[in-house]
C-alpha cells in the first residue's frame, strides 16, 4: 500500500539535506528538517485521536510550520482545510460546523473565541502562531521525528477548500490526492520546473494558487522556495536576485510595475513569471514586457479544478488569453445544456479531467448542479476559443467579484446589508479598481420613510465579514434597476459606477 500524495511530494525527499525553504531571516529549512517537523505534527494529530479522513481546519499565518501541517495531514491521511486569515469568527463558525473539523489550528489570539465553537461541533483547538510557537508545536516537540505514513488511495480526499456561492453559503470543494498530484505533474512539465528552481513565494497558502500550484510544483521537483510571509515589494525586490521564478496574482505585477526599482536588470536572470487567479490586463502584460523583456505566462484555474489552461512555455504567450487546455484537461465552450457551440462563439466554459474535484462536501444538490454526470464541471466562466486554439475568458456567468485574487460572492454581503435597520434591499457589484482589479461597491435602498445609518451598517459588515469583502463604498439609491422579470440589472449598475475608483478618484459613502 501507499500514500501517493505524501510519497510523491514529500516522501521522495526523505533524508535530503538540500534547501527547501529560505526564510526572511536568512535561515534555511532543509527537506530533512521540514519532514521531521511534519512527522512530529502527524504524531500529535494521531495522539489527539484523529483518524484518516478526519478534517483539520487551519487559520494560521504563513510559516514553515503552517506548511508542515499540510504535509502532516497528507502523511496521516487527514483532510487539510486551510482558511483565509482574514475570516471573522462568524465565518469560521460556519466552516468548522460544516466541515466537522476534529482539530482546529489557529493563532493563539483566536484560541479563546474558537475553542467553544470547535468543542460545540466535537472538535478541539491547538495553536500555531506566525513565529512557529504555540500549543501544537509544544506538543510536537516531544514527538518522534519519523512517522509511519498512513496508507491512502489516490481517490481519497486530501483537502477541502471552501468557495463561496451565489446563494451566500460557502461550499467545501473536496479535492482528492489524484486531483492535486495530476495537476502538479502536468504543470512541472508544462512550465519546465526542475530541482534547480528557486520560487519566490509571496502568495498566501490558504488557496489553490499559493498552496497547490506553487508549493506542490516545487515539492514535486525537489526545488526550493524563498518563503515570504506576504507580498511586500521591498522583500520581492531584495530577494529576486536569488530566485528563478515567481507566481502571483495580477495585483503583484501592477504593484511591481509601479516601483522604479523593478527593472530589466533585476529580472534578467529570471526564468518564469506566472500570473493567474484573476484577469491580467493586456496592458499590464505589454508594460511588463517593455520593462523587463519577460512575457508573463498567464494560466486559468479554479478551486474546484486546480489549473485548466496555460499559455505555452515555448511559443507565443498571447496577452488577454489564458492559453490552451492543459494536457489531460478537456475544455468546451457550451450552451446552457452543455452542448458545444461552434468554434469562435462565446459560451460557458466546461472542463473535465483528473484535476476536477469530487464534489461539494455534503451538498449533493449543489454538486449535481455544477458537476455533470459525464464529468464536465460547469465553471461559471464565459469564454471563447480563437482560431489558434487560445482560450479567452470574456466574462462570468456567476455573480462573482475578484479583488486582488480573492473571490467575493455579492450574495454574502447583500444578506448582511439586507439585515440592517432601515434597509429595504441591496445590490453588491464589482467595479474596476486600479490596484485590486475589481473592488466591492454596495448599493442600498432604504425602507420607505427611513434613512439608514451608513456608518452603522459598515460596522455590522465589519463584525461579520472578512475585510477584503467589505464594500469600499456604500451608496443609497431610491431604487434598483430591474428587468421585466423583476431581476436586479447589475450590468446597468456596473456601467453606471464603472469609473468610481479610477486612479485618483475619491469615493465616499452617501446618497446618489
Ligand atoms: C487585502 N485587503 C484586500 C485584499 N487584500 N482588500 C480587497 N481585496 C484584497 N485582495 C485589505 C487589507 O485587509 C487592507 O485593509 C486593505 O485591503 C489594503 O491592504 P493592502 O496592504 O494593500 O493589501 P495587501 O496585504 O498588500 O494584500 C493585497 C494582495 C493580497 C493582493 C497582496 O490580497 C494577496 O496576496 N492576494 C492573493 C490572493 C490569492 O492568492 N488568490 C488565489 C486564489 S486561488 P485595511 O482595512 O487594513 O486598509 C484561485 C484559483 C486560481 O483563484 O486560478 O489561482
Ligand atoms: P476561485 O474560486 O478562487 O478558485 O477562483 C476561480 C475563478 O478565478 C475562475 O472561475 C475565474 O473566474 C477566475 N480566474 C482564475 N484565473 C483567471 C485568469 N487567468 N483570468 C481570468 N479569470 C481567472
Amino acid at each position: 500500500m501507499a500514500n501517493p500524495l505524501y510519497d510523491d511530494l514529500f516522501g521522495i525527499h526523505a533524508g535530503k539535506d538540500t534547501a527547501f525553504l529560505n526564510l526572511t531571516d536568512g535561515t534555511t529549512i532543509t527537506y530533512r528538517n521540514f519532514l521531521s517537523t511534519a512527522a512530529r505534527i502527524a504524531h500529535v494529530a494521531t495522539q489527539l485521536g484523529l483518524r484518516p479522513g478526519d478534517r483539520v481546519a487551519a487559520q494560521v499565518e504563513k510559516s514553515p510550520e503552517a506548511l508542515a501541517l499540510y504535509a502532516a495531514c497528507a502523511q496521516a491521511g487527514l483532510v487539510f482545510l486551510p482558511l483565509n486569515t482574514a475570516y471573522t469568527v462568524d465565518e469560521l463558525t460556519y466552516f468548522i460546523e460544516n466541515s466537522g473539523a476534529s482539530l482546529v489550528v489557529c493563532d493563539g489570539r483566536s484560541k479563546d473565541q474558537l475553542t467553544p465553537i470547535a468543542e460545540r461541533f466535537g472538535g478541539r483547538v491547538e495553536t500555531l502562531n506566525a513565529d512557529g510557537s504555540g500549543s501544537l508545536m509544544d506538543l510536537a516537540a516531544a514527538m518522534p521525528d519519523s512517522f509511519a505514513t498512513v496508507d491512502r488511495d489516490g481517490e481519497d480526499l486530501a483537502a477541502f477548500l471552501y468557495t463561496s456561492g451565489t446563494t451566500g453559503r460557502s461550499k467545501g470543494a473536496m479535492l482528492t490526492q489524484n486531483n492535486l498530484l495530476s495537476n502538479a505533474r502536468t504543470l512541472v512539465k508544462e512550465w519546465r520546473f526542475t530541482s534547480e528552481d528557486v520560487l519566490l513565494h509571496a502568495l498566501p497558502i490558504f488557496h489553490t494558487h499559493g498552496l497547490f500550484v506553487a508549493t506542490n510544483i516545487i515539492l514535486a521537483v525537489g526545488g526550493s522556495m524563498i518563503w515570504l510571509p506576504k507580498f511586500d515589494p521591498d522583500q520581492i525586490i531584495d530577494r529576486m536576485p536569488d530566485a528563478t521564478s515567481m507566481m502571483g496574482v495580477p495585483t503583484f505585477y501592477t504593484r511591481l510595475l509601479a516601483d522604479a526599482r523593478f527593472t530589466s536588470e533585476l529580472t534578467k536572470h529570471m526564468r518564469l513569471f506566472v500570473s493567474g487567479s484573476a484577469p491580467l490586463l493586456a496592458d499590464t502584460h505589454a508594460q511588463f514586457q517593455e520593462r523587463t523583456g519577460h512575457r508573463i505566462l498567464e494560466r486559468y484555474g479554479m478551486t474546484e479544478t486546480n489549473m485548466n489552461t496555460s499559455n505555452p512555455y515555448d511559443g507565443e504567450r498571447r496577452a488577454g488569453t489564458v492559453g490552451f487546455p492543459l494536457p489531460g484537461v478537456e475544455l468546451k465552450i457550451c450552451d446552457a445544456d452543455g452542448n458545444p457551440l461552434p468554434q469562435g462563439e462565446i459560451g460557458e466554459i466546461e472542463v473535465r479531467g483528473p484535476n476536477v474535484f469530487k464534489g461539494y462536501w455534503q451538498m449533493p444538490e449543489k454538486t449535481a448542479a455544477e458537476l455533470r454526470e459525464n464529468g464536465f464541471f460547469i465553471t461559471g466562466d464565459l469564454g471563447r476559443i480563437d482560431e489558434d486554439g487560445y482560450v479567452h475568458i470574456v466574462g462570468r456567468n456567476k455573480d462573482l467579484i475578484i479583488s486582488g485574487g480573492y473571490n467575493i460572492y455579492p450574495k454574502e454581503i447583500e444578506l448582511v446589508l439586507d439585515g440592517q435597520t432601515g434597509v429595504l434591499e441591496s445590490a453588491v457589484i464589482g467595479v474596476p479598481h486600479p490596484d485590486f482589479g475589481e473592488t466591492v461597491l454596495g448599493l442600498i435602498v432604504a425602507e420607505p420613510g427611513q434613512s439608514p445609518d451608513l456608518d452603522a451598517i459598515m460596522g455590522a459588515v465589519r463584525d461579520s465579514l472578512a475585510r477584503f469583502k467589505h464594500p469600499r463604498m456604500l451608496i443609497q439609491l431610491d431604487e434598483l434597476p430591474r428587468n421585466t422579470m423583476g431581476k436586479v440589472q447589475k450590468n446597468i449598475l456596473r456601467d453606471q459606477y464603472r469609473d468610481m475608483f479610477k486612479a485618483g478618484s475619491k469615493a465616499h459613502n452617501g446618497r446618489a
